[in-house]
């Protein structure tokens, strides 16, 4: 009695663990709420597929549980044997053609996707944004063709757009993946373009992921797509053309700082145009939802991490301890000031606006 209690007791136990963990997740990163065109089709498939799975795991257990039943030993029939059936024509026919039909149902939308998403027939289209991205570590770049753009770690995107995305690595094979839009793309060191294309649906802010092992701190090489209505990224792209990399910032101390950043650091990044170094682009700065892709927007945060990035972000390329911490103060203040646009800043988490929250 005891014992199929425990077992009882356990059962219970992982049923609502299994509850539990299914609440699990992240609503701005996840497969499962679709904002985009290609994470639409690509949650219908998985539903096809798990439709045509439950309906035959249904059938056969059905028929599991049938002869189970009907055909066990009954009392004073122990040396009964049924008989047996070998080679049934019908029989056979039907168990191969219900597979058949069951992967055609499969097949041919899995198909169909798989030419929709790899369409390339706009690319060369008049008016059609055309973004290179090139994956880092453990850092993302974004340079828009022929607009003099560049940003890192946040890719904006007009809503309701084909943004199409000429895609490589400057390193190691990485995986863009902004499961919310769309599918993952590995993006190949050397001379390999790989190709696919982003649409979303509504504004908002969508996390992304690389999801493709690539080093020690691949798990925080997170960025962000900025989803923003046409007219407000028509403003974005003539905010971003005209930023200025040599501003006079504000306070002494960002002034400081400015020339602290120029004599030490503008070897590997840049403000304004359309440059790849060896490191991220930095305009617009001020206004970005994380440090590094990873770290909450404060000054204190900033610190940290142009004084000890290694202690942040193992094996990352950035040199630690190239300016003190009183110094790398001064160049937050001028960082944190640099607020090229404001677009996009209302937007926090997918569809969620900031005040609402
Ligand atoms: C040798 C090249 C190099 C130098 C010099 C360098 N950095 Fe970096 N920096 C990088 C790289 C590479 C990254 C990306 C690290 C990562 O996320 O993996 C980075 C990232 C950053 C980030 C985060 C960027 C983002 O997009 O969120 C900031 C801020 C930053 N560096 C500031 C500085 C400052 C300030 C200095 C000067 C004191 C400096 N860097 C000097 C290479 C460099
Ligand atoms: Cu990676």
């Amino acid at each position: 009695m005891r014992g199929w209690m425990g077992k009882f007791r356990s059962l219970l136990l992982f049923s609502a663990l299994t509850l539990f963990l299914a609440g699990c997740g992240q609503e701005n990163l996840s497969a499962l709420k679709p904002e985009g065109y290609g994470a639409e089709l690509l949650l219908d498939l998985m539903l096809i597929s798990i439709a045509i799975m439950v309906f035959v795991f249904v059938i056969v257990m059905a028929i599991y549980f049938f002869v189970l039943v009907r055909y066990r030993e009954k009392k004073g029939q122990e040396d009964f044997v049924p008989k047996q059936t070998e080679g049934n024509h019908t029989l056979e026919v039907i168990w191969t053609v219900i597979p058949i039909i069951l992967l055609l149902v499969l097949a041919v939308p899995t198909v169909q996707a798989t030419f929709d998403l790899a369409d390339q027939s706009s690319q060369d289209e008049e008016g059609v944004l055309t973004v290179e991205v090139t994956g880092n570590q453990y850092w993302w770049h974004f340079n828009y063709e022929g607009q003099e753009i560049a940003t890192s770690q946040e890719l904006y995107i007009p809503v309701g757009e084909r943004v199409y995305l000429d895609m490589k690595a400057s390193d190691v094979i990485h995986s863009f993946w902004v499961p919310a839009i769309a599918g993952k793309m590995d993006t190949n060191p050397g001379e390999n373009i790989n190709t696919m294309y982003l649409e979303a649906y509504e504004e908002g802010v969508y996390w992304g992921h690389c999801a493709e092992l690539c080093g020690p701190s691949h798990s925080l090489m997170d960025f962000r797509v900025v989803a923003v209505s046409p007219d407000k990224f028509e403003q974005w792209k003539e905010d971003m053309q005209n930023v200025d990399p040599e501003a006079e910032p504000e306070t002494a101390s960002a002034k400081e700082g400015q020339e602290l950043f120029n004599n030490n650091c503008m070897s590997c990044h840049a403000i304004g145009g359309a440059s790849a170094g060896v490191g991220p682009n930095l305009t617009n700065f001020g206004n970005r939802n994380k440090i590094a892709g990873i770290l909450e927007p404060s000054k204190e945060n900033l610190v940290d991490w142009i004084v000890h990035p290694d202690e942040i972000k193992p094996g990352n390329k950035m040199p630690a301890n190239i300016v003190n911490k009183e110094e790398a103060s001064k160049i937050a203040d001028y960082l944190m000031g640099l607020k090229h646009t404001d677009v996009g800043t209302e937007l926090d988490s997918v569809n969620k606006p900031k005040n609402d929250q």
